[in-house]
């Protein structure tokens, strides 16, 4: 009768660590377009913003030693039992029910291993979230359509368009098939943007894979979101919610530029920055525009809230009126 020496967990979970490794090195070792899909992709997209700095963290540092970990040992398990418990190596089979300190073992091992988890991920979760303790510089409304996008920018002047993609014959080159688009959506770099997701007819979900996005478009509901580009350059997405035929061309683009640019892109879409509306708010615009950058966002919150408040009190005094 053979006997199978013991393989010793350790080795099994080294090899697979190894070839984990292995794998995202091969991917770092080449340069891989940023912020779009690439042939034979084996690990996740280049990052382009800090949640997605955090979710690869998540994911490399966390799940990925838990999940290795998990495979190595029942793949270690599945080779004990098929070599030493088989009918030639172990002819007459112990009839043991029942082990309680097995059975609390196994309870217990995988609550705490949820319990790991959970804690980084509903972090995780909450930094993705609402931009209350951030401070964005641009709010942009995101509105799913079947099967296209509308892109709004609520504080900078009548500024809202539609964003289709581009049929295979009107492709250009540098074109990107199912992934551009007529009127990609413009950001500035290094801005943290408030990103509010609503929907017109059905479900829709709008994801930017670079940026660690992907929030629900729900129909009679806002959801808020927000990225901050770290670097300029054009970022794809795509529906991520199937919401009926047109769903696989409803694709997402966003072009990362300078601060400056952004504001030329304004102008031409014929809106205006904040500090073009304060100067025009306040009297003596020679001296606003003379006033620092901070000053100018300053001066611009204040001219945001009296008009807020003197909108308050009017449909206060309306609806008094009309009492
Ligand atoms: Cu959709």
């Amino acid at each position: 009768m053979t006997r199978i020496k013991k393989i010793h967990p350790l080795y099994l979970f080294s090899g697979l660590t190894a070839f984990f490794a292995g794998m995202s090195a091969a991917g770092a070792a080449e340069t891989h377009p940023v912020g779009q899909p690439y042939e034979w992709e084996t690990v996740l997209q280049a990052s382009a913003s800090p949640v997605r700095d955090s979710v690869e963290h998540f994911h490399d540092h966390i799940l990925l030693p838990v999940i290795a970990a998990i495979v190595a040992f029942v793949f270690g398990l599945l080779l004990i039992i098929i070599f030493r418990f088989n009918a030639k190596a172990n002819p007459v089979p112990s009839k043991t029910t029942h082990n309680t300190m097995l059975e609390i073992i196994w309870t217990l091992v995988p609550i705490i291993i949820l319990a790991t988890i959970a804690v980084p991920s509903m972090k995780l979760l909450y930094y993705a979230d609402a931009t209350y303790d951030k401070h964005p510089g641009l709010t942009v409304k995101v509105t799913g359509y079947q099967w296209y996008w509308g892109y709004e920018y609520p504080k900078l002047g009548d500024v809202s368009f539609m964003s289709n993609y581009i049929h295979d014959e009107d492709l250009k080159p540098g074109d990107l098939r199912l992934l551009s688009t007529d009127n990609p959506l413009v950001v500035p770099v290094d801005t943290d943007v408030r990103v509010q997701v609503t929907a017109a007819d059905v479900i829709h979900s709008w994801s930017v894979p670079a940026f660690g996005v992907k929030m629900d478009a729900v129909p009679g509901r806002i959801n808020e979101t927000w990225f901050r580009a770290d670097k300029t350059g054009t970022f794809y997405g795509q529906c991520s919610q199937l919401c009926g035929a047109g769903h696989a061309y409803m694709p997402i683009e966003v072009k990362a530029v300078s601060k400056e640019d952004f504001a030329k892109f304004i102008k031409a879409q014929g809106g205006k920055m904040p500090a073009e509306q304060a100067s025009a708010a306040a009297p003596g615009s020679a001296q606003a525009a003379e006033m620092k950058p901070a000053a100018k966002a300053a001066e611009a919150k204040k001219a945001d809230m009296k008009a807020e408040t003197t909108k308050a009190a009017e449909e206060a005094g309306s609806k008094k009126a009309g009492e």
